[in-house]
């Protein structure tokens, strides 16, 4: 026990300092608190605050103690390294700064040599994320009810039309969507989504079939970008979030599809957005948001 207890002292994801006494940290948490691409029900700009407090429950000892998976009868995250540095400074209706400054946090974090976790924040943030990436090797997998292609909103920069912009721009390798349902992706985008070379796997796919043939589509050999919707899961688990559909993933699906990845690939880096605790009155959605970060961290050990 570390003597303070989960639902006291200061607020970070796990407790973790914004900068480490020593060492340098194998992951940085970085806040995106947006609302400026929603298109339906606003409130992700609490995101970020929402899904720390809810990485509390976890945090009786110091993260590098690490924590016993009962499940998979192994500890996960000793050792581990981890900075919350907080958000990135952003302003109501200033989209182009906001974007820049998005993009310009990303392209920091990516210089070194950490593993940065982006807490959305609605998903448009995940454009200038890339873009300060800039490495077009990168493959993209997108976890998502809806495949973020649309065309027909007046301004590019919308969350609904993020993967197009991704796409078009040439800022990843490829792109698989996972998880897509629902009658929000229009036909000629989602077409367009698949002309343009992006694998996809409806949520009943995935039912049906496993995650097998997502993890198939996926190369091995290259590094992998993760892109979590947090509405990818069922508004049973996931209430809390703008636009959700019924149908969803199950924690386990996506669990396992993650670790699946972290066997096969490199995984360089992951944003969770869309997480709306207006809409989320327990608090379950942003706890599963917290989890799958920290079930994420867990499938790449060890830490050296
Ligand atoms: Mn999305």
């Amino acid at each position: 026990m570390s003597g303070i207890m989960p639902y006291a002292g200061l607020i970070s994801f796990l407790r973790a300092p914004a900068h480490l006494e020593k060492g340098l940290p194998h992951v940085v948490i970085m806040g995106v608190p947006t609302d400026f691409g929603t298109s339906y029900r606003p409130g992700t700009r609490f995101g970020p605050r929402a899904i720390r407090e809810a990485s509390m429950q976890y945090a009786y000892d110091p993260v590098e103690e690490g924590l016993y998976d009962v499940e998979l009868g192994q500890t996960i995250l000793e050792g581990l390294r981890i900075e919350d540095r907080g958000d990135i400074p952003l302003e109501p209706a200033a989209m182009e700064e906001n974007l820049a400054a998005i993009e310009k946090a990303a392209r920091e974090l990516f210089r070194g040599d950490v593993f940065p976790i982006f807490l959305g924040g609605d998903h448009s943030i995940t454009y200038p994320i890339l873009k300060g990436f800039a490495d077009p090797e990168v493959f993209l997998v997108h976890l998502d009810a809806h495949a973020d292609f649309d065309s027909t909103f007046e301004s590019p920069f919308t969350h609904g039309s993020v993967m197009r912009r991704v796409r078009e721009a040439d800022l990843v390798y490829g792109m698989v969507q996972v998880g897509l349902r629902g009658l929000l992706s229009d036909k000629v985008d989602v077409e367009a989504a698949r002309a343009a070379g992006v694998q996809q796997f409806t949520a009943l796919q995935v039912e049906v079939e496993g995650i097998i043939p997502v993890l198939e589509a996926v190369p091995d050999d290259r590094p992998v970008y993760l892109s979590l919707d947090i509405d990818v899961f069922d508004p049973s688990i996931a209430p809390g979030t703008g636009t959700p559909e019924p149908g969803g993933l199950t924690y386990r699906q996506v669990t396992e599809l993650i670790r699946g990845l972290a066997r096969k690939t490199r995984l360089i880096g992951m944003d969770v957005v869309e997480v709306n605790p207006q809409c989320d009155p327990a608090g379950i959605t942003a706890l599963l948001a917290a989890r799958v970060i920290i079930d994420t961290l867990g499938s790449f050990e060890p830490f050296a």
